[in-house]
């Protein structure tokens, strides 16, 4: 008997821990005692005593928040960190928020093990308002959430509170996340009933010490439904008063409350155009009722007609014409790309366009069109792809970052938004590495000029291993992984070519919708000359959207850059592309380097399993094994349809199809909770 004991107890070290995720990237050891003090008390310094005491493993923290003139740079948000981990620290900022982020900020050193010798340390925030968007339904589905249903119970609020809502506004914290939009952009107007917000005020006092500040999508036609108002025409008296009077409702209990988020006259939604007034009209309205309590009205420029010749030019004709209209607490909420989130776009072009008025990027942190929780698909690098971005509007150097964060427009509000991937699975985003792209997306908030690599390597070491074994493979994986999705699914430039409705797989073939612009064929054209949607001059002329040189960049043929070139051209199946080969050798080389790169992943993973926990590596594994079947699926769906029209091999060097292309065009996916 001592035997095995001894035995079990020799392996002991050897045996990983079970992990299921759910602590996230906030894995530092909790067991320290701290001495930590405060010139300041409050429940938002409260927090950052409890952290650093239960978690630094240094000497003493002073926590200051102090007026001075020398802080005053450091804005809302910002905060200096001062001092020697074992003699002592002291973080400073103007603000207990700033204290707050301070803490999460030093603790992360310590977690990333970056901490070493004299620390003197100033941060402030790129963007005042970093936010998440929650596409949550009041009866706790999530439009496009694969992560399980929605963390708010509103069914038992306000009675009941789970304890996620705590763990979530920590996590949003440690990241610098400091808003959240709590319900879907498809609002139903009966958030703004009483009883519901008696249960965001709840949420709102549990996310308050943690600096995250609420925030609702409203239905434009709030007032006629819920008020039983004749119509919700933005320039009716009756219905500006029905506005001030429910503002006036929220702020009595939520007394910070951020504001409105407004999806207007899209996709059926209503919207000031029902009653012939312009969106300006529509978000000032709100505005003026939300004003005298410092509240925004984030606007969303996400627009599109059944009857325009490219949907990708909408939003530009919609909203340029209405620059400067907006009032000073509306900021637009533009998608990073024309279309939809998709695997790559280019740029908006309403970025560098409207000077007027802030904009601010809404990036999709859920992977609507990637995979899902099932592909492993970390987003940093495309959301730097967008911010770096250069429009040109003023010169080379213009960035989609520079012109958001203030840099080159001095807005009074600048913001950027994250629709969130998050849900009631135990580990919170349904795949682990999920993980990484709310991690993401909150650091390159909170400083953009951050590297993916950067990001991605603080986020495995806090979320597994420091191991430099694990470390670097897995690092390489998660920077290419977003590469290898758009390779698979969509490379050269094509976009939307997903199956109706889920956006999982592939249907290319599909031609029939109440709409044009909801089939695949519309995006992708392909016919016997060749494949691509024709946006240059001679075709629906998106260029012209963009500034020189980059409008006549994009629009020829030869300087067009690969990666966009069949969103901006249609092309011929014989061009002759960069590297020598044909456009149709091309493609099916990139659909083939895409699975194969899958396999990879697959063979990487499998190594790691003695640096990691047997719950998380065997997860991982399984997805990556669903990952590896999508991406042939994908590219024999692709290569398979596509071939009837360019009608020629397939490269003989690459892998065959295993599928028949009548089989894939058979399937019917049943997939759980996808709207
Ligand atoms: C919330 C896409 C998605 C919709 C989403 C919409 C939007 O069309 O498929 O589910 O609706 O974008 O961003 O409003």
């Amino acid at each position: 008997m001592c035997r095995v004991i001894c035995l079990f107890l020799l392996l002991l070290p050897s045996l990983s821990k079970a992990e299921d995720g759910s602590r996230l990237w906030l894995r530092g050891k909790t067991d320290y005692h701290a001495i930590v003090s405060s010139n300041r008390k409050s429940p938002v310094i409260d927090v950052a005593v409890q952290e650093l005491q239960t978690q630094w493993a240094g000497g003493k923290v002073q926590l200051v928040v102090s007026s001075g003139k020398a802080f005053e740079n450091l804005g809302k948000d910002g905060f200096m960190i001062v001092g020697n981990k074992d003699s002592g620290v002291t973080i400073q900022a103007l603000t207990e928020h700033g204290v707050l982020y301070g803490a999460y900020h030093l603790l992360r050193l310590q977690q990333t093990g970056a901490i070493s010798g004299e620390l003197n340390i100033t941060e402030t925030p790129k963007y005042a308002i970093r936010m998440l968007n929650h596409w949550d339904n009041l009866n706790g589905s999530i439009e496009r959430g694969y992560a399980g249903r929605s963390l708010w119970k509103w069914e038992q609020l306000p009675d009941t509170i789970s304890p996620r809502y705590k763990e979530y506004a920590r996590a949003n914290a440690s990241v610098g996340i400091n808003g959240t939009v709590l319900n879907n952009v498809n609002a139903s107007p009966n958030i703004l009933k009483d009883d519901y917000l008696r249960k965001v005020k709840i949420l709102a006092d549990i996310f308050r010490p943690y600096g995250v500040k609420v925030y609702l999508s409203v239905n434009f036609s709030t007032p006629s439904v819920l008020g039983g108002l004749a119509d919700s025409d933005p320039l009716s008296p009756a219905v500006l008063q029905w506005w001030k009077d429910k503002v006036k409702e929220i702020y009595q209990l939520i007394p910070d409350f951020g504001g409105f988020l407004v999806k207007a006259n899209s996709e059926g939604q209503p919207g000031p155009h029902d009653y012939g007034r312009t969106h300006a009209e529509g978000a000032n309205m709100l505005a003026t009722a939300l004003k005298p309590y410092h509240g925004i009205v984030i606007w969303r420029a996400f627009v599109y007609a059944p009857n325009s010749d490219d949907r990708a030019k909408q939003a530009y004709h919609e909203f340029v014409p209405l620059d400067g209209k907006f009032m000073d607490n509306v900021i637009i909420q533009v998608k990073n790309g024309p279309v939809d989130f998709q695997p790559r776009e280019p740029f908006t072009p309403l970025f560098g366009a409207m000077r007027k008025t802030p904009l601010m990027v809404e990036f999709q942190i859920t992977q609507e069109y990637l995979g899902f929780s099932n592909h492993l698909a970390y987003l940093a690098p495309l959301f730097k792809e967008c911010l770096d971005s250069d429009t040109y509007c003023n010169g080379a150097g213009s960035t989609v970052a520079k012109l958001t964060d203030g840099t080159l427009t001095p807005n009074p509000l600048t913001a950027i938004a994250g629709v969130a991937n998050t849900g009631e699975d135990t580990n919170w985003t349904g795949h682990h590495f999920a993980q990484a792209n709310w991690y993401c997306f909150g650091r390159l908030a909170w400083n953009h000029s951050l590297t993916s690599e950067q990001i991605a390597d603080e986020w495995i070491r806090m979320t597994f291993t420091p191991d430099e074994s694990f470390v670097k493979p897995v690092k390489e994986m998660m920077l290419t992984s977003r590469e290898t999705v758009v390779d698979y699914m969509m490379p050269l430039g094509l976009h939307h070519i997903f199956a109706e409705g889920h956006h999982y797989g592939p249907q290319p073939w599909h031609e029939k919708a109440s709409r044009e612009d909801w089939t695949a064929r519309y995006y992708h054209k392909a016919d016997a000359s060749g494949i691509g949607f024709d946006r240059t001059t001679s075709g629906s002329n998106a260029v012209s959207q963009y500034f020189p040189p980059l409008n006549e960049t994009f629009n020829s043929l030869s300087a067009c850059p690969e990666n966009l070139l069949l969103w901006f051209h249609h092309v011929s199946w014989n061009h002759k592309m960069k590297n020598g080969r044909s456009l149709w050798d091309e493609l099916c080389y990139k659909y083939d380097a895409g699975v194969q790169q899958v396999r990879e992943y697959q063979k990487m993973w499998d190594r790691m399993e003695k640096y990691t926990d047997a719950e998380r590596f065997q997860h991982v594994q399984s997805r990556l094994k669903i990952q590896s079947r999508d991406a042939v699926w994908w590219k024999d769906a692709c290569l398979l349809y596509f071939q009837t029209f360019s009608n020629q091999p397939i490269p003989y060097n690459i892998e065959r199809p295993v599928h028949e292309l009548d089989d894939l065009k058979q399937i019917r996916l049943n997939l759980r909770n996808t709207n």
